[in-house]
């Protein structure tokens, strides 16, 4: 059935061909973005990868190879709420799904002012929009792209849940009883933490006001075109590299093209969840099938396809290229070794048989990476924000 959907931060990396994806699926698809990513670019005096068009020239581009429109509102849902509760109230989507957030943990740890402004645009947006919905009156269903980083990565010796525990409690008698609470949090940078407070505040909206929510717990994205953005020049996605942004596969494969060593922090043995951007638009459209119903708990689901070592990762790109590894002190404050067994059943019963490292898919983004290599600025490749004070030192030392 063909839904309203407004998608906050649609001209970003998971947002942008996400929206295609939606309206390709004949949804009426509304992007709200301030192009808050596309100012940090200029900031910090890098930009993607691949050559990103205007949104009016993404938008155009859509339209003339899908006959679909979708439409634009620039807006800052931390900084405007008036416009933003006018535009729901007389709009009144039925789904609102969240990209709008900061979401480089490197960048959220620079220093005060990058901390200050993450938390306060990515904890002010979020709850701008549940203020906003419950101000008129709005019973949209909300999609809300939070982080497996919630978690704090495992190590407890079991298979992560989906977003909550049932805990044994036993009263002052010792009678012990069932109690279903939030998984713990623990998250391990300024990003990830408002994260945290996010699922909070879902868990409030939807207790107090009834809202609709999912809390999608993605794992790190990789890859970069979808069915969608390959349909045109101008419909191409953005593709971060460097020290700030880039996540870590899609900084190998780009190192990799340009003959760099692969950058592994500490010993590698951090392991983490992976997916593919092509997993990312197909899962969204599955959350937005499949809403909760009024009164329910925060639907909490893991966007993962499979977890590995930093190591492993590196070893499977030098092995495909012949690129040299290079271990290097770690800039952030990260467990240096951990297991991480993740359950993905929601979306495996709704039908996602999700893309893996060993599909042959790399080389498609190795293939982009090569492409797109006279683009990359090699001063921006190493990491250049750490965690601590005493990292802080060590990393400039070492230039
Ligand atoms: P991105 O930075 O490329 O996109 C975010 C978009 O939101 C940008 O276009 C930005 O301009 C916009 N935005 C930010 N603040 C805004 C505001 N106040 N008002 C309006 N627009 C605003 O990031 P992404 O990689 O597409 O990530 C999207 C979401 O998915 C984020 O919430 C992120 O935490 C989550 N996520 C991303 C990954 C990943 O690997 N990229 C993994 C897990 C979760
Ligand atoms: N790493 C390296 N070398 C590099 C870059 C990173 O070894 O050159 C290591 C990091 O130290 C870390 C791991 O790789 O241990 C992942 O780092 P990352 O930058 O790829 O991912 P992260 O900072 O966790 O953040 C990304 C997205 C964020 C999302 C998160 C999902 O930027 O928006 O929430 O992945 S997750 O990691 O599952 O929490």
């Amino acid at each position: 059935m063909a839904k309203k959907i407004f998608v906050l931060g649609g001209d970003g990396f998971c947002g942008w061909p996400t929206a295609l994806h939606l309206s390709e699926l004949g949804h009426e698809v509304v992007i709200i973005d301030n192009l808050s990513r596309r100012r940090i670019d200029a900031e910090l005096g890098v930009h993607s990868l691949t050559p990103i068009a205007m949104v009016d020239q993404r938008l155009d581009a859509w339209h003339q190879v899908s006959g679909r429109t979708i439409r634009f509102h620039y807006l800052d849902v931390a900084q405007d709420y008036a416009r933003l509760l006018a535009l729901l109230a007389e709009e009144r989507p039925e789904v609102i799904v969240h990209f709008a957030e900061q979401r480089a943990a490197p960048y959220s740890m620079r220093g005060p002012t990058e901390k200050r402004y993450t938390v306060n645009n990515n904890v002010g947006g979020t709850h701008n929009v549940l203020t906003a919905l419950v101000a008129c009156d709005l019973d949209a269903h909300l999609v809300h792209l939070g982080t497996m980083g919630v978690y704090g990565y495992g190590g407890a010796g079991f298979e992560i849940p989906e977003g909550y525990l049932t805990v044994q409690i036993h009263d002052d008698a010792g009678a012990p009883h069932d109690w279903e609470i939030l998984y713990p949090t623990r998250p391990g940078s300024v990003y990830h933490m408002t994260k945290s407070i996010d699922q909070l505040l879902f868990q409030f909206y939807a207790q107090n006001d009834r809202l609709r929510i999912t809390d999608l717990h993605q794992g790190i994205v990789w890859g970069t075109q979808t069915a969608e953005t390959r349909r045109h020049p101008a419909l191409i996605n953005r593709f971060d590299y460097e020290g700030e942004y880039g996540t870590v596969l899609n900084r190998f494969l780009v190192q990799a093209a340009l003959g760099h060593p692969l950058t592994v922090h500490g010993t590698g043995g951090q392991t983490r969840a992976f997916l593919n951007i092509q997993d990312t638009v197909r899962c969204i459209a599955l959350a937005v099938a499949h809403p909760p119903e009024r009164g329910d708990r925060v639907k909490i689901i893991n966007q993962i396809a499979e977890s590995l070592r930093v190591r492993d990762l590196a070893r499977l790109v030098s092995d495909l290229t012949g690129a040299a590894i290079e271990y290097l002190p770690n800039p952030r404050k990260e467990a240096a070794e951990n297991d991480l067994d993740v359950s993905n059943a929601t979306f495996r019963a709704l039908g996602l048989d999700p893309i893996l490292l060993t599909d042959g898919l790399l080389a498609e983004t190795l293939e982009i990476s090569a492409r797109y290599a006279d683009r990359v600025d090699q001063r921006h490749i190493p990491a250049r924000t750490a965690w601590t004070r005493e990292q802080q030192a060590a990393l400039d030392q070492a230039g």
